[in-house]
């Protein structure tokens, strides 16, 4: 990998390959069989000026707005730091690991020290995401929420079936922020949606997404699921193409709803497991 690239790739072989780009350590592309899992917009920008409208962008230290800049925080707008480049496992997997520390920029926006460590697994029809945040300082809390900003790609999301959500509260963004139970079984997108789901299982499954196949997210540590997709609203976006919205759903793990207080001298491990079922 020639210094100064900004994207990394991961190649398990048998048509498997994982491509991250360094700006906000987005995974932009993941094959399984040949098969992209994953949508990013045709309009997306990458000059490294905004986040890609699409991929896995990490977000941290802030879900949603904040007082200190864009919304989401500022981990998806940075360069991360290759910490190992691809290396294969003796499982034959492939593994890479970034990372991302305060700088004097974070420190003008949070002050507040920290060491955020991404490690990625290649596996045969799984994606595995390591995420590490140390606190550093000997006598400062440190708050932040974490979330895996997944986006999707689907052959028509009005036909995926997300299960696992029965039951959990969620904030709705589209009605006024307020409290709602989930009902169903099976959520299903047929309008702009836009919901934290707080407490949610360690396993969600979506059915039909590419080659019909479900895809199985497992995740631990990670309290809450948000699930979007902007509809007609996505035409109010530069970035996110006019016709594309039906062709993915964000289905986010993250812990948003009570953000992590990291004591000094401690680390917050949280992981994902994404399958091709
Ligand atoms: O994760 C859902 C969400 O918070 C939506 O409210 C929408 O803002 C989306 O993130 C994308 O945000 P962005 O800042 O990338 O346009």
């Amino acid at each position: 990998m020639a210094s100064g690239s900004t994207v990394v790739g991961l190649d398990r072989g048998n048509n498997t390959t994982c491509t991250i780009n360094l700006h906000g350590a987005t995974v932009v592309s993941w094959r399984v069989n040949n098969q992209e899992q994953i949508f990013v917009s045709k309009e997306a920008v990458f000059d490294g000026k905004k986040a890609i409208r699409g991929g896995i962008p990490i977000v941290f230290p802030q879900f949603g707005l904040w007082n200190y800049g864009p919304q989401h925080g500022f981990a998806r707008i940075m360069r991360w730091n290759v910490e190992r480049p691809p290396e294969r496992l003796p499982t034959g997997d492939v593994e890479a690991i970034f990372s991302l520390s305060d700088t004097d920029y974070t420190r003008s926006v949070w002050d507040f020290p920290f060491r955020l460590t991404y490690r990625l697994i290649l596996r045969e029809k799984e994606l595995h995401f390591n995420l590490a945040v140390y606190n550093p300082s000997i006598d400062t809390m440190c708050p932040f929420h974490l979330l895996l900003h997944t986006y999707f790609k689907v052959p028509d999301v009005r036909r995926c079936q997300i299960t696992g959500l029965f039951g959990c509260m969620f904030i709705d963004k589209t009605r006024d922020n307020n409290m709602y139970q989930e009902t169903r079984d099976v959520v299903t997108v047929n309008e702009w949606t836009d919901r934290i789901y707080q407490c949610t299982p360690q396993e969600i499954m979506i059915t039909n997404v590419v080659s019909g196949r479900k895809m199985k997210i497992q995740k631990y540590n990670l309290s809450d699921t948000v699930i979007w997709n902007p509809w007609e609203k996505s035409k109010e976006m530069a970035d996110f193409g006019k016709d594309e919205y039906p062709n993915m759903i964000c289905v986010e793990s993250g812990q948003v709803s009570q953000p992590i207080i990291l004591r000094p001298g401690t680390t917050f491990e949280a992981s994902q497991v994404l399958q091709v079922m």
